[in-house]
């Protein structure tokens, strides 16, 4: 059922493009080489699946379409929140990115933020694979972009340098790094602590400094950037958030490719959204937690709460849930509780 939707949206956007273009796309009308803007590079889950999607359409359209990645959003100086916008003006060609930096333009996609909505990642698969990720593109095919397919960031866990994070108490006034996007100060001002927006960029220098003493990242990012050596001693898993990602196309240049290539290119994201979030899983789940092995041999100490401690922190920030609620949109929000809990 959700899949055959899902394959539906994506035939009404083959269909939708092709009637849109007023003349036949010709060879000759193809850029030598198309940009792809992600924040994070090929080290990482969300950089490595960016360069397969960019490797297999090489291949797959045999040369016709080339595609270069640009990690660090450096095609908008590092500003991940500017990303979405400049794929909207055709700055940006293509693009990997994740629904919180893109948030403060489309605010549904602060739905993936409310704190504590997906507790597991069958629950993320819920959303992305089922209608709730169907209208997510569709918001999206209304503004100049022509979503693909889901990838993953993952789940958002937090770290400091300073102490072990086991109650809500222990994050009061401490110095937090957030992303860009004022659900993520909602969040942390309610759990007491002094969050401070900025860039992943200027994010690792502020923590080598101590300018501040926490953030919140998935492990895998946390890993690839090694953390441990910025100070970040102490990780708890509450994964309060998780962060999807969106394989893109700017419209123009969706409508400037022959519909044989939107194909190639549709099913080479497909591909490698699929070995991304699979990259982006590995090693931190019950059967298999090398990753989180790995972090700890590297001296960091984990704190994984019980049900009881997460609630604790989930009552902290129950307000900030249905005050962002609201501004998701009650429908979304309340179709996307009741596919998570029919999972
Ligand atoms: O800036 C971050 O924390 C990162 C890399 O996870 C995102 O771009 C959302």
């Amino acid at each position: 059922m959700q899949k055959r939707r899902f394959t539906a949206l994506i035939a009404g956007l083959f269909a939708s493009a092709a009637l849109g273009l007023s003349m036949p796309a010709t060879a000759q009308q193809y850029k030598d080489e198309y940009n792809l803007s992600t924040v994070l590079g090929d080290a990482f889950p969300w950089g490595w699946g960016a360069q397969r999607w960019a490797d297999l359409v090489a291949e797959k359209t045999e040369g016709r379409i080339k595609i270069k990645v640009y990690p660090g959003t450096s095609l908008v100086s590092g500003d991940q929140t500017k990303e979405f916008t400049a794929l909207r003006q055709g700055i940006i060609d293509m693009a990997v990115g994740s629904t919180i930096n893109w948030s403060p333009q489309v605010k549904e996609l602060n739905l993936f933020a409310l704190p504590f909505l997906m507790p597991d990642h069958k629950a993320i698969d819920a959303l992305t694979q089922g209608r709730v990720g169907a209208k997510m593109f569709e918001i999206l095919a209304a503004r100049d972009v022509v979503p693909l397919a889901w990838g993953e960031n993952g789940f958002r866990e937090v770290s400091n340098s300073k102490k072990p994070i086991r109650t809500p108490e222990d994050v009061k006034g401490m110095k937090v790094r957030v992303v860009g996007s004022p659900l993520f100060l909602a969040t942390f001002n309610a759990l007491g602590a002094n969050p401070t927006q900025m860039s992943w960029a200027d994010a690792q220098p502020a923590m080598a400094t101590g300018a501040v003493d926490g953030q919140e990242n998935p492990l895998a990012v946390f890993n690839a950037a090694k953390l441990h050596t910025v100070g970040q001693k102490h990780l708890t898993l509450w994964g309060y958030v998780a962060d999807p990602l969106i394989f893109v196309v700017n419209k123009k240049v969706w409508n400037s490719w022959t519909e044989a290539d939107r194909r190639l290119v549709a099913e080479a994201a497909q591909q490698a959204a699929t070995e991304e979030i699979a990259r982006a899983r590995a090693g931190i789940s019950a059967g298999d937690e090398s990753l989180l092995k790995e972090i700890e041999a590297n001296g960091v100490s984990v704190v994984r709460l019980s049900d009881a401690e997460r609630d604790a922190f989930r009552q902290a920030t129950a307000g900030v849930y249905k005050e962002w609620a609201g501004r998701v949109g009650g429908d979304l929000v309340k179709q996307a509780e009741e596919d998570i809990a029919k999972r």
